[in-house]
């Protein structure tokens, strides 16, 4: 009884009590979360609002900076003070002049528009780097080693002592090569591939690691493993290796604080030893790793290790301006795997079957005789008589061998090499294999997950995941066209396809701001950007819808994450590539001879018996067109920018391009030159028809998709906006035809066939289990998972309504062919959802808007009185404003909340 009585007390008082519900929580500086090395001198500080009521917006924050956590005065470097302002999205730090290779506390509270005032947030930090290129007292080191494709990774060291006690210490370290870091024998941070691949001439990230629980009063030694990776291994098919240089080197800078305040800084300089002599005799991103466990040398990276036969490092004159601050977030190992089957085909391979394509690599379990050789290949399908298929790797050779040293169990996994593939085939394995021997190791990026997709189709349950594991597999560092064969690139086409699906899976913020860098460093001298970046072709040709991504990556990225200062930054190399066109096309306003590719890897009829033409697209067109879409953007960019002049130049030059491409492409009765799907997609998607000619378009568009029995002939370049098209010219239901199509060509005959990623062709094996050509033939490649893009924003209905979602807009589109789809996305404002359920006629829409934003609601066929909103009418509820019926849709305005709409939907 007295125990109920307390219950209902503190009921009361929590009944009683205004809800101090408003709080901040996720704070990030520079899209990153408490991030070690930021270069830039005014960090930008984001966080995100949480409340339970509706309608949140922010009135005012208050940041404070300090170099010590209690945030007491003297270590206090900016304090805002209230500022009024809505703003919570990269807010620009404002305070004292930041200094090198400091870690900064920040915290911020804010108020909101119902009057609340939150509590100071948890403090989150950030650490600048070395600023200034004299910060670097290490100089570059190389080991002794013979100018080799496919060599041995190399093994560098010193020994230090520190005499007191020790308050922290950091390494800042990078190399011209892949590095592992280590101290006194364990290895520094989780990061993998570090320092990451960028255009080295240019640009070499170093990373920063808080080492102060690494280093110990007393004797201790530094030891860097060194492998050849994108700096020195080949790249590329055409026996390209060595194009960044011939020698890789490290530099290594560890600095550490005593408790009474003295500093000893230990750097790479000439007192370095190094070996050749390590276990890793092999080591190349696609031939593998051989490692031989016998010439393992205990302790090498251990204080007081006899060096004896080491040789002497050469300090080389290297540049230390092109050290930046890691800019993207690091590639780590997020999950592993086990084998779901171990078996022997009928020709006899001993292969295992990871249940999933990926990329990454293996750890193996292994115990037996010393001199023992396991070799793994890697594929990733079997052939139709379910053997081992690694024809389509072309010359990569990805296989890892390892030897035993024969000392019990031993656990292997490589560090300077990666492999995408499902199966495995294990060669000299001792003994029998159990699947535990085996762990699959998947590496990428490590982007934050942001969104989900769902709805009641398996079949498009399972694509949403092929997409997302494409995504996987392909953003190791840089945008990747596959992981597999010997290519692995970041080809740009691929990139400006599915940049927009990759932002609503994971937060590709920091991942594109590098990327984007490395594209401006590498475009050539004349504007033009090259097919792949970084540019490890070396060659100088420029392709339209390739080069675009210079233009359409940074505005997508802008629209997505509301981040003005990278459109600005990218604003110089985005004109430079219009002006390249510009300059190529003159005053005819064609780009004749623009296109290399075309519109690849479009639907040639050779599978099926149709009769229908193949896809082809006048390439010539093709790259007129997105002159002309390039144009606009960068008019967009140079408006947001406030460069009026550039603005009002390019939207002009975009009209001239529009009325030349009418001119020379286009029929009064809006049929557009090869009459391919690509033709009609591409030029209503950058709006180059006249209002006249567009419903005309859009019917010959929904003809041509008619005619082959709704299948898709679209390539790279049309694809990503097919079902977009067909959803703004009022055809929703004939994207949804294409979406569902199970038949070669689609998006689900792939589904169908058993794949877990993404195909690069529609027909990568055919219906007899055959496979597509094998000089071109990867399973992993994510350029046609960009519809998932068209899932999100028009199945689900989750849209930008300004840059950022600072204004959303839900627009669900139900099709009855499903019976619910939802989505979500964390948004730099907190999680947006939208998601319908269609039943018995009976139409449910259930959204959430995060605080600090606004949205636009559409209803579909959705009247006022027919609607039930919570549980109201949409004219009692409160917090439904401007409820307007349009067009045969009911729009509303809302604030933060959550929403369900229901109706009868006929
Ligand atoms: C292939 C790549 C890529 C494509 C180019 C044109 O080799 O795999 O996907 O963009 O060619």
């Amino acid at each position: 009884m007295r125990y109920l009585s307390l219950v209902a007390l503190i009921g009361l008082c929590f009944f009683t009590l205004p809800l101090q519900a408003l709080s901040v929580y996720d704070l990030s500086c520079e899209h990153k979360v408490n991030p070690m090395g930021i270069e830039a001198a005014k960090p930008r500080l984001s966080w995100k609002l949480e409340d339970r009521a509706n309608g949140i917006m922010q009135t005012a924050y208050a940041i404070r900076v300090a170099t010590d956590m209690r945030f007491n005065r003297k270590s206090l470097v900016w304090n805002s003070g209230k500022t009024n302002s809505g703003q919570s999205v990269l807010v620009p730090y404002a305070g004292a002049a930041l200094e090198s290779g400091q870690r900064y506390y920040w915290q911020v509270k804010i108020w909101d528009n119902q009057g609340q005032e939150s509590d100071w947030s948890e403090a989150a930090f950030w650490e600048t780097g070395l600023l200034n290129t004299s910060d670097w007292q290490a100089e570059w080191i190389e080991p002794k080693q013979d100018t080799l494709q496919d060599g041995p990774a190399y093994l560098l060291r010193k020994d230090f002592s520190l005499n007191r006690n020790i308050a922290s210490a950091r390494a800042y370290v990078s190399a011209r090569g892949l590095y592992e870091l280590f101290l006194n024998g364990r290895k520094v941070g989780d990061e993998v591939f570090t320092p990451g691949w960028t255009v080295y001439h240019d640009r070499i990230q170093y990373q920063v690691f808080d080492v102060t629980d690494l280093v110990q009063r007393g004797e201790n030694a530094v030891g860097i493993h060194l492998g050849d990776g994108w700096f020195r291994g080949a790249l590329g098919w055409m026996d390209n290796w060595a194009i960044y240089g011939k020698a890789v080197g490290a530099i290594c800078q560890i600095e550490v604080t005593y408790t009474n305040g003295q500093q000893a800084t230990i750097v790479t300089d000439g007192s370095w030893k190094s070996s050749q002599e390590g276990p890793i005799v092999l080591n190349s991103i696609y031939n593998g790793e051989t490692y031989d466990a016998r010439k393992e040398m205990n302790g090498w990276n251990e204080a007081g290790f006899n060096m004896k036969d080491w040789d002497d490092v050469t300090v080389a004159d290297h540049s230390k301006e092109v050290l930046i601050a890691t800019e993207t977030v690091s590639v780590r190992k997020i999950e592993e795997i086990q084998p779901v089957k171990v078996w022997k085909t009928p020709k006899g391979t001993l292969v295992a079957d990871l249940g999933q394509n990926l990329v990454g690599w293996i750890k193996l379990k292994v115990e037996g005789p010393a001199g023992t050789t396991v070799t793994i290949r890697h594929a990733e399908v079997l052939d139709k008589y379910g053997e081992f298929y690694t024809e389509n790797l072309r010359a990569a050779k990805a296989a890892l061998t390892y030897t035993l040293k024969g000392d019990g169990l031993e656990v292997y996994e490589p560090s300077f090499t990666f492999m995408g593939f499902r199966y495995i085939a294990i060669d000299g394995f001792p003994g029998e294999l159990s699947p535990e021997n085996i762990t699959a190791v998947v590496i990428h990026s490590d982007m934050e997950p942001t969104g989900t997709f769902e709805c009641s189709n398996p079949l498009i349950n399972q694509l949403q995941h092929n997409i997302v594991w494409g995504q996987k597999g392909n953003f190791l560092d840089v945008p990747t066209d596959c992981p597999q064969r010997d290519e692995r690139l970041g080809w740009t086409g691929d990139a400006q396809a599915f940049c927009r699906t990759a932002a609503f899976n994971m937060d590709v913020s920091a991942f594109f701001t590098k990327w984007l860098k490395d594209l401006s460093a590498d475009q050539l001298d004349n504007g033009g950007v090259p097919f792949v970046i970084p540019n490890a072709l070396r060659q100088g040709g420029v392709s339209a819808g390739w080069g675009d991504v210079a233009t359409i990556a940074p505005w997508t990225m802008y629209l997505v994450y509301g981040d003005k200062d990278l459109l600005a930054t990218q604003y110089p190399s985005m004109k430079a590539y219009v002006d390249y066109i510009r300059e190529k096309s003159g005053d005819s306003y064609l780009w004749t001879g623009g296109s290399v590719f075309g519109d690849w890897l479009y639907y040639k009829p050779k599978m099926t018996s149709h009769t229908e033409p193949d896809g082809y697209t006048n390439p010539d067109m093709i790259a007129t067109m997105f002159y002309a879409y390039s144009s606009r953007l960068l008019s967009q960019a140079a408006e947001v920018l406030g460069k009026d002049a550039d603005a009002k130049f390019y939207a002009e030059l975009y009209q001239k391009i529009k009325s030349v491409f009418q001119d020379n492409y286009v029929t009064g009765s809006g049929r557009i030159a090869s009459d391919s799907q690509t033709s009609y997609v591409l030029a209503l998607m950058f709006d180059l028809l006249s209002d006249e000619l567009r419903p005309k378009a859009a019917e010959h568009l929904v003809n041509n998709i008619r005619k082959r029995n709704n299948h898709l002939s679209t390539g790279f370049l049309g694809t990503p906006y097919l079902c977009h098209v067909l959803s703004d010219n009022g055809y929703t239901d004939v994207g949804y035809d294409l979406l569902l199509q199970e038949e070669y060509p689609s998006w689900l005959y792939p589904v169908k066939m058993g794949a877990t990623t993404i195909w690069e062709r529609w027909d990568g094996q055919k219906t007899d289990s055959t496979f597509q050509d094998k000089g071109m033939n990867s399973f992993n490649h994510y350029a046609y998972g960009a519809i998932g893009d068209w899932m999100y924003r028009v199945v689900a209905g989750i849209e930008i309504g300004a840059p950022g979602y600072k204004q959303i807009r839900i627009q669900p589109h139900p099709d009855e062919r499903l019976e619910f789809a939802r989505a979500t996305f964390d948004s730099s404002y907190g999680e947006i959802a939208s998601g319908w359920t269609l039943k018995d006629g009976q139409l449910q829409v259930n959204v959430t808007i995060p605080p600090n934003t606004a949205a636009i609601i559409e209803l579909p066929k959705a009247t006022i009185t027919g609607v039930q909103a919570n549980g109201q009418g949409v004219r009692e509820n409160a917090d439904l404003k401007n409820v307007e019926e349009m067009d045969d849709k009911l729009l509303l305005e809302v604030g933060s909340g959550q929403y369900s709409f229901s109706y009868s939907y006929e």
